[in-house]
């Protein structure tokens, strides 16, 4: 596997932080111990822990306002993987990538998935853009894609959203995510249920086309780039249409496209009992936007997600099989850097959530007694578990300190040298 940060600069950051690591790891195992948990069978279900990366991550984001490119940004499909291979080599996390078409669209996918392959990266779920108009698109989105009110409309955003599940079965992808914009901006502007009629029939057309072990992962937003109403726009809409297509649809749940304190571990919870939850978009958010890097602002939000999630795999339930991936806007740092953070933030919250003393808390639970079933869940979130992340990190391979790693390494710089600026600076929402 090609590797681009040099490896004896990781073994030798590695080596001088180990001891100190060690110290604090065997700390926090005797701690454990006295709990009756085994700090080793814990840092090997964390050494297992996947994240997937969004391919536009790797870019500046920006907002509707301005957007100001960083040093070196990925110009392609090949620079964002070389990117997402060094966030991997890091955190030892994150081996999958999800592209994002057609962004990320290429003459030759076998060669893209060649390439992937040779850095170590496979690829998660692929995504549909039927939110912006192409260069030489017949049809305008201006007005909604699988809603348009224009049938020809319609059928070329289905026909691109089947276009992305060939272009994903090259890449060894098995689910397609379908995010739309479609909605309205003015009261009365579309007749809300002729809306939801025609999305359907656009759907059902996309989902007759996945292959039979593909999924297709429906995102809903409450707003934006629609400002009066969204047509796919909360957890409600979303899984009654999952329902109404079929087995291989499901929810898919972004941190950030939920109003403002909702409660969102429980629509998580609703939606593993119906096995309707199709995985995550991780990031975070303070007011009604999905930028904020994962675990950032809410990381006990996040902790609850994860209690849930982690229950569910306690309590075996079936048909769950979550997808995880981030994403999340990079105005102000290094995207490579967020995205190692977040890819961490992701984990940890996995990890504590592993910790909590589920006997306990279920005999609180049916005892009735709240501040002994709040203090379990408390008792286990508030465990500083960074030494068993940096332990399953260094086992895989990883950094003990990516970020610190990664900026010794030169990466970036030589990443401006490598990729010029095109000079490009349009808005860019990603
Ligand atoms: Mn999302």
């Amino acid at each position: 596997m090609k590797t681009l940060i040099n490896e004896s600069l990781v073994a030798e950051q590695n080596q001088s932080l180990m001891p100190a690591l060690q110290e604090d790891y065997d700390h926090l195992g005797a701690k454990l111990q006295r709990s009756g948990i085994d700090i080793e069978a814990v840092t090997q279900q964390a050494a297992k822990f996947q994240v997937a990366v969004p391919s536009w991550g790797t870019g500046t984001g920006g907002t509707r306002f301005a957007r100001f490119p960083g040093i070196g940004e990925p110009r392609n499909i090949f620079e964002k993987l070389e990117d997402c291979s060094v966030i991997n080599q890091m955190v030892r996390c994150t081996e999958k990538v999800s592209p994002h078409f057609p962004w990320d669209k290429v003459s030759d996918f076998t060669e893209l998935k060649g390439f992937a392959d040779d850095l170590g990266l496979g690829f998660d779920a692929v995504n549909s853009n039927t939110f912006q108009d192409q260069p030489g698109q017949e049809h305008s989105y201006k007005y909604g894609s699988l809603t348009n009110t224009c049938p020809q409309t319609r059928e070329q955003a289905v026909a691109h959203n089947i276009e992305c599940i060939e272009w994903g079965k090259t890449l060894g992808s098995t689910a397609l995510t379908v995010w739309i914009g479609d909605g309205s901006n003015f009261a009365g502007q579309s007749h809300f249920q002729r809306q939801l009629e025609r999305y359907l029939d656009s759907a059902k057309e996309v989902y007759n086309a996945l292959p039979d072990d593909w999924s297709m992962f429906i995102e809903h937003k409450m707003f934006e780039p629609a400002f009066y109403s969204t047509v796919i726009q909360d957890w409600g809409t979303n899984v009654l249409c999952a329902m109404e297509l079929g087995e291989k649809a499901k929810s898919l749940v972004d941190l950030g496209h939920h109003a403002p304190n909702v409660n969102i571990e429980m629509i998580v919870s609703r939606l593993i009992q119906f096995q309707k939850l199709a995985g995550f978009h991780f990031n975070d958010s303070k007011y009604g936007d999905d930028d904020l890097d994962s675990g950032s602002l809410h990381p006990f939000q996040q902790f609850l997600i994860f209690n849930e999630l982690v229950d569910a795999e306690h309590r075996n339930q079936p048909g769950f099989n979550p997808a995880y991936m981030l994403d999340q806007s990079h105005n102000v740092t290094d995207p490579i850097e967020s995205l190692m953070n977040s890819a961490e933030e992701v984990q940890r919250s996995y990890v504590k959530a592993l910790l909590v003393d589920r006997d306990a808390l279920y005999g609180f639970q049916d005892s009735n007694d709240a501040i002994m079933a709040a203090n379990t869940l408390k008792a286990a979130f508030n465990l500083d578990v960074a030494p068993i992340l940096a332990m399953a990190r260094v086992r895989n391979g990883g950094a003990i300190a990516p970020i610190a790693t990664y900026r010794e390494s030169g990466y970036r710089a030589a990443a401006g040298e490598k990729r010029p600026s095109s000079g490009h600076s349009g808005s860019g929402i990603v």
